[in-house]
């Protein structure tokens, strides 16, 4: 596609007149509405009026998953009860679950974001969607049920099942799309080799797959097992849920959608904007939002703007895969690490994606660090010998790594719990 540069300027002007446009609204609505905001703004002198640039967002300090939870449950809303026709919560990861309310008009700009996202994904009305996340509070489900109705979808709305059941529907509806985390997609792949089926007997293409963190190398491993695209899909109940950011075809980074959310990446320690390109935390302002809005909220999410444009043609701006979250990092002994570097290990010294967990404790004043790895049905069935050989080779490539000694604990496969949809990577008891 050739790139019109001229065009793309003026439409990045129009793109920020509306941000500001929206801004403006967004914090008149909170300043009159959320007693929170309102405090925030008169302790430090800001003048709702003031906002006259999209720089002068800066004024305002950041909203954390603290000031959320501290609000519980409805503290934020910026509507009455009454206009709220939806409540969802957060999964709850790292901590009380966040409440969150839509307005009727939340939910018609929800449903278009995610349709958004699906189309890109090249999905059409001519797709039987499967939805594997669990229907409930989490946002997921809904998220994406309303989005594919939207394009005129076919939706299955099978929520989470045994992934056996999954299978029977995969093949007997003759689903085109899966939609559910990446590691329940690989729970169904692993499934269907242990069924020997076939992968090119079922008519599945696509896979939108988010909601937890995933590497480039398990993108891979489940096209390979189930002969489809697999692509990324970013959310978080805090922003909206699902529909915050998504891959198109390229697989070069995940749109945002910069008419409905304002992005910033900051660096987490000083909370200054990092130089274009460079890795950071994201942190969204919703444009829009009528029930839940927020300003300036840390998402805890670690990604980077992708410099350039995308050959898809779409103007609006990428982020990276996410890398992490600022609280997995780990800090033993001084040392900084993020579960995806013990990840990669994993991955390497296996060959295929790692269920794991990251036990740090504290033993007289001094930290431990323990993994704890489900094992893969041949090694578990396997003598105690090669158990110990995994066990060793793990902790010597960490000590070689990171300079740490550490535990590896080999546990039964599936015995890992999930917080709703999602493994918990680190457990910090110290
Ligand atoms: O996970 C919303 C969602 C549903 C997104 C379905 C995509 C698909 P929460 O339960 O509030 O909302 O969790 C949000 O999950 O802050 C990230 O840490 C993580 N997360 C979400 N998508 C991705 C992704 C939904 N594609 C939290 N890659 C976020 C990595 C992700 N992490």
């Amino acid at each position: 596609m050739i790139w019109d540069k001229e065009k793309e300027s003026i439409q990045r002007e129009e793109l920020a007149q509306l941000q500001l446009e929206r801004l403006q609204s967004t914090i008149h609505r909170v300043y009159r509405n959320v007693p929170f905001y309102r405090r925030i703004f008169d302790k430090n002198s800001i003048d709702p009026d003031s906002f006259s640039s999209l720089e002068d967002i800066n004024k305002i300090p950041f909203t954390t998953k603290n000031d959320l939870r501290e609000n519980y449950p409805y503290g934020l809303f910026a509507v009455p009860l009454r206009e709220v026709v939806r409540i969802h919560t957060s999964s709850g990861t790292t901590g009380m679950p966040i409440v969150v309310g839509y307005t009727k008009n939340d939910l018609k700009i929800w449903t278009e974001l995610v349709a958004r996202v699906l189309t890109s994904s090249g999905i059409t009305k001519d797709d039987v969607i499967q939805i594997a996340f669990n229907y409930g509070l989490f946002t997921g489900a809904f998220g994406f049920h309303y989005g594919a109705e939207k394009i005129g979808a076919s939706v299955i709305p099978v929520s989470i099942e045994n992934p056996k059941k999954q299978i029977k529907i995969l093949q007997d509806y003759k689903t085109t799309a899966l939609i559910s985390t990446p590691s329940y997609a690989l729970l169904i792949a692993n499934t269907l080799i242990e069924m020997d089926i076939n992968p090119n007997s079922l008519y599945l293409r696509f896979g939108l797959f988010g909601a937890e963190p995933w590497s480039e190398r398990m993108r891979q491993e489940i096209e390979e097992k189930l002969k489809i695209t697999a692509l990324d899909n970013y959310g978080l109940s805090e922003i909206i849920g699902p529909g915050v950011a998504g891959e198109c075809l390229e697989k070069k980074g995940l749109h945002i959608q910069e008419d409905h959310f304002f992005y910033e990446i900051i660096d987490p320690q000083t909370l200054e904007p990092v130089k274009e390109g460079e890795t950071g935390e994201l942190v969204i302002t919703t444009l829009t939002k009528e029930a839940f809005p927020v300003l300036r909220f840390r998402t805890g999410d670690l990604t980077r703007f992708i410099p350039g444009e995308c050959p898809c043609g779409r103007t609006f701006r990428r982020i990276d895969r996410i890398m992490g979250r600022t609280d997995d990092m780990i800090i033993i002994r001084g040392m900084k690490i993020f579960p995806s570097q013990i990840e990669a290990i994993l991955y390497e010294i296996e060959g295929r994606q790692p269920n794991y967990q990251i036990v740090l404790e504290r033993q007289a004043g001094v930290d431990q660090m323990t993994i704890l790895l489900e094992m893969s049905e041949d090694i578990f069935s396997d003598v105690m010998r090669e158990q110990t050989q995994l066990v060793n080779t793990i902790k010597d490539r960490i000590a070689s790594e990171f300079g740490l000694s550490i535990n590896v604990k080999l546990a039964e496969r599936r015995s890992i719990e999930k917080v709703g949809e999602k493994i918990k990577r680190v457990i910090d008891k110290r």
